[in-house]
This record gives structure tokens, sequence and C-alpha cells, in this order.
């Protein structure tokens, strides 16, 4: 049986900003720009899960999930990004392992999921090299500390998105709108990641090094610019794959100005594991001038002629196509590109404008055919090891504030009581099934 787990993220649920020493990170800072986060909230207080983490260890019980995928918050480690760590900081995560292997679930840690101690954009931020370096050291401090019980490891997430959408169409921290920044944030991520993986093997002998990658096949409408569907893909998928698998990035994107020689050594067959987030796929329709749509921003596609996102229905409240043949599909492909390399799905999920927050029957139906399409994947070959939902509570979704609502368990805004959605009894049973099934 793959394994079935639920994923969160720290910025989006832990909330507790100013506690234990924790450092300000670039989304703080971010949420406090007019104009920033659609319904003007941040996360300064979240799902509070620093202080409830027995609630919803609770709810993950009752799951019956095999692992739980969650994020470090590097400011709370070095609240500057430098130096010795935060041992507050380093003691909640390191209890939070310990509790969740007394209940038998696996810890799945994400080193990096966007909250960047700000201290480090002050001095440059991604596009510079020395915060891959910072970055290692930081990893090493809490590899350092969990990798006795904890055996595998994400260094980065999504960084596609910190890359592009945090430099090229600024509508994530640290909203820089500078091309040419951007790829070198992207070159610079894949960098930090390399090096990191490396010194944590060297640390942790056995570790398990991987990093999750936001890939989607990319669709062309009939009236969709070929040019633009290739710009689009090269910078979504083929930009991080080919680093990974064949240390070059594509030919029809700039190489980044901040590119080393030997860096891309560096990153080729840098990856234990890759984990997939897929929520839907990509379809390029007509051109038409650079707007703003959520999540999927035509700005974050730099040297891309004018397209449009054409998404057909059944749309999510995100207005994301829902497709789950795009799964299937991104997990061959990757499989083909890595080969060897075991897979991971470590985000799936679906916003929906749930009725009074319980009925979620939409929610149900994607995680059905998205579940469907990866026993698909299995069957045909596919090494894909685990399945995460995403996500585990409903959370402050960066630029979307509050408004969107991914969460197997709604979060009152007043009393932040958990309430079980439909889905969340509709997953256990799954789970539970699928526990039953295996050999
Ligand atoms: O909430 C995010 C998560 O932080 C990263 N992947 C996509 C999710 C939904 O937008």
């Amino acid at each position: 049986m793959i394994g079935y787990g639920v994923a969160t993220s720290a910025y989006q649920i832990e909330g507790a900003v100013d506690v234990d020493g924790r450092g300000p990170s670039t989304w703080d800072e971010f949420c406090t720009r007019a104009g920033a986060i659609v319904d003007g909230s941040d996360a300064r207080v979240a799902c509070d899960s620093y202080h409830r983490f027995d609630e919803d260890l609770a709810l993950l019980e009752g799951l019956g999930v095999t692992a739980y995928r969650f994020s470090v918050a590097w400011p709370r480690v070095q609240p500057t990004g430098r130096g010795p760590a935060n041992p507050a900081g380093l003691a909640y995560y390191d209890r939070m392992v310990d509790r969740l292997l007394d209940k038998g679930i696996r810890p799945f840690p994400t080193l990096f999921h966007w909250d960047l101690p700000l201290a480090l954009e002050d001095e440059g931020g991604w596009p510079a090299r020395d915060t891959a370096l910072r970055f290692v050291d930081y990893a090493l401090l809490v590899t350092g500390r969990l990798g006795d019980r904890v055996p595998t490891w994400a260094t980065l997430n999504e960084p596609w998105c910190t890359a592009f959408l945090g430099h090229a169409a600024g509508v994530f921290a640290p909203g820089r709108r500078e091309p040419a920044a951007a790829f070198d944030a992207a070159h610079h991520l894949l960098l930090g990641h390399a090096l990191a993986a490396a010194a944590i093997r060297e640390q942790r002998p056995g570790a398990e090094v991987g990093l999750v990658l936001n890939l989607t096949p990319v669709r062309r409408e009939p009236d969709g610019d070929p040019v633009a569907v290739e710009a689009v893909d090269a910078v979504q998928n083929r930009l991080w794959v080919d680093a990974l698998a064949d240390g070059r990035y594509p030919a029809v994107l700039p190489v980044p100005g901040a590119a080393r020689a030997g860096d891309l050594e560096l990153v080729r067959g840098s990856a234990d594991w890759v984990g997939v987030n897929y929520y839907t796929p990509f379809r390029i329709g007509a051109p038409a001038p650079a707007t703003d749509a959520v999540g999927q921003d035509v700005d974050a596609y730099p040297g891309a002629p004018d397209f449009s996102f054409a998404p057909r229905p059944p749309l999510t409240s995100m207005g994301w196509e829902v497709d789950a043949s795009g799964l299937e599909e991104v997990l061959h492909e990757t499989a083909r590109r890595l080969p060897g390399v075991p897979l991971r799905v470590t985000e799936n999920g679906a916003a929906f404008r749930d009725p009074a927050g319980v009925p979620d029957e939409d929610r149900i139906g994607y995680l059905a055919s998205h579940l469907e399409a990866v026993d698909r994947a299995v069957a045909a070959g596919v090494p894909v090891h685990d399945y995460f939902a995403w996500s585990l509570l409903d959370n402050f979704e960066w630029a979307q504030g509050w408004t969107q609502t991914f969460g197997l368990v709604a979060v009152e805004p007043e009393t932040l009581r958990r309430v079980p959605k439909a889905s969340y009894g509709w997953y256990a049973d799954h789970i539970a099934k699928r526990r039953l099934l295996s050999p």
C-alpha cells in the first residue's frame, strides 16, 4: 500500500508569529502591504496550530493517516536566517516529531515552504547566492536535531512559486517584479536544494532528500499560441525537471545571470525522490494582455508571448479546472524524465465554497477521482510512494488570505474550533479500506 497522509505548511497554520523567539519572515512583511492579500488578512494567528497541536494530532489520528507532511519555519529556527539555532524553535518541531511517532504517524517535514527570514531578504533574498548557503546551514541545524528519527526530507516546496510568483509576477512575497531576479532566485533555490541534500546525506547517511515541485501538463486550446505553451511549460515544469535530470536549463529560457560553472552538475541527480503537487492542468488560450488570475498569473512566465489561461469547467473556487487525468499524465511524465526516482504526490486537493463548511461533496468527488488517477499510475508501474491531501485544515491561502478553503476540516474564525467536513470522514474511510486490503 502507498502511504496516505495530509499536508500543511507552517506559515499557513501555525500563527504565533511573535512567540518563542521566532523572527519575522518575508510573508509577515508582505501581508502588511496594502492590496497584497485580497481580503486584507494575515497569518498572525492563522489556525493557531502552534498552540493547538494536540487538537490537530487528534485529527490526524482520527483520519488514520500513515504520514503527516508539515513544514519547519526557518524564522523559528534561525530568527535572522543565520547563526545558532533558537532552542525553543527547534524544540517545537522536536516535540512534534515525537508525538507523531508515538501515534505511529510518519513525520514528513519540508524545510522551506516560503517563509524566508526577513533579514535574509534584506540581504538580497533568493536572487543572492548567499541565501543558498544560509539554507544549507539552516537545514543542517534541523536535520542534526530531528534526523535521528526522520529519514525522509523535502528541502523546498514549489520553488516555482517563490521564484516566479515572488520575483516576476510580484503577487507572492517578496513582491518583486524583476524577471531576471526570478531566474536567479530559481537557480539559487535549486542550488540550495542540491547543496543541502548533499550536506544532509553526509551528516545523516541513509537520509532520503528530495524536493517538491508543482508540475502540471500544459495544454493548448485551439486558439492558443504554441510558443506560449512551450514557454509556460519551460518555466513551470522543465526548468526544474531538466536541471534535476540533465543538469541543464531548457534552451528556450534565459540562462540565469547568477549561474556559475559547475552549479548544475551539483543539481543533476540531487533528488533522491521528487514530490509532485498537482491541482489542475493548464490550458493556454487566446493571446490576451496580462491580467492577474488566481495562482495562475500570466506575468509569472517571463518571455512568454501574450496568452490567457482558459480553464474548462468544472472549476474549483480558485478558478482551477478539475481534471484528474492531468495528475496521471504528470506522474507518467515525471517518471519518464527521472527514471528510478521514487515519486510522491505531496499535495492534491481543492478549494470550494463549502456550504456551512461541512457537506463538501465537491471535495470528495475531487479527491476520489484523483486517488483513482494515482491508482492507475501505480498499476501502470509509476513508482508513487505516498499521497498527501491538501490540506488537513482550512488555512491562510497566501495572497488569497482566508477566502479559499482547502481543508478536510473547517476552522471557525472566531473560536478556531476544528469542525471536520464530510471529506474528512470520507478520506478516513478510504484509508481504512486501503489498510484492510493491504497484505
Ligand atoms: O496552499 C498552497 C500550498 O501552500 C502550496 N501548494 C498549493 C496550495 C494551494 O494553493
